[in-house]
């Protein structure tokens, strides 16, 4: 199934300028950057909060929170078959010695600084539903993942779904020409 996913080079990925670098790996494995921009969350410590909402109440939250603002960002939204456990699978484990030890080729173990626990280099959405989440967060739109508007689901009737039906309607018209 395709699926859309967040992506968003930390900091540190940005510093390092991973952006090719990042976009050949996908693209090797099938997934498409439909869209990127470079961000900055100075200040935004709301943002940072809501999205890292899990780890408030970790003793290195404060660390998290200023490294986000210690650069700019890279938001990318990603789409592929699989993409949500793809990336997940691209990018490797949170901390980077154990990334370093279990996958050696992912992102985060080449590029991440096993010294410093949140300067792993990127994010990943670690579900669907986290996905759509997220990108509206960093994107400021809606996207509709495609298995929801799929014939049955409770997503039927929305207007992306009408859109998509008659796009295909369209283009089967033109397939029987
Ligand atoms: P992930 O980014 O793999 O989804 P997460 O959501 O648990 O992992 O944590 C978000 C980020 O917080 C993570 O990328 C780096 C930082 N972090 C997590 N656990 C940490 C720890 N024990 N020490 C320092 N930073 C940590
Ligand atoms: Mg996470």
């Amino acid at each position: 199934m395709v699926e859309f996913t967040y992506v968003m080079l930390k900091p540190d990925g940005v510093k390092l300028g991973l952006y090719e670098e990042v976009e050949r790996i996908f693209a090797e494995n099938g997934l498409t950057i439909v869209k990127h921009k470079l961000d900055n969350l100075n200040g935004n410590k709301e943002l940072i909060r809501e999205h890292y909402a899990h780890l408030l109440d970790k003793s290195f939250y404060p660390d998290l929170e200023n490294f986000m603002m210690s650069g700019d960002i890279m938001p990318m939204i990603v789409m592929g078959e699989n993409a949500v456990a793809k990336v997940r699978a691209l990018i490797g484990p949170t901390n980077v010695l154990k990334a370093r030890n279990e996958a050696p080729d992912s992102l985060r173990a080449r590029f991440g600084n096993p010294d410093f626990g949140p300067a792993n280099v990127i994010h990943a959405s670690d579900s669907k539903e986290n996905a759509v989440v997220e990108i509206k967060r960093f994107f400021g739109i809606t996207i509709t993942q495609p298995e929801m508007v799929e014939e049955g689901s409770k997503y039927e009737d929305s207007g992306y779904s009408k859109i998509m039906k008659a796009r295909r309607k369209i283009r089967e018209s033109w397939k029987s020409r």
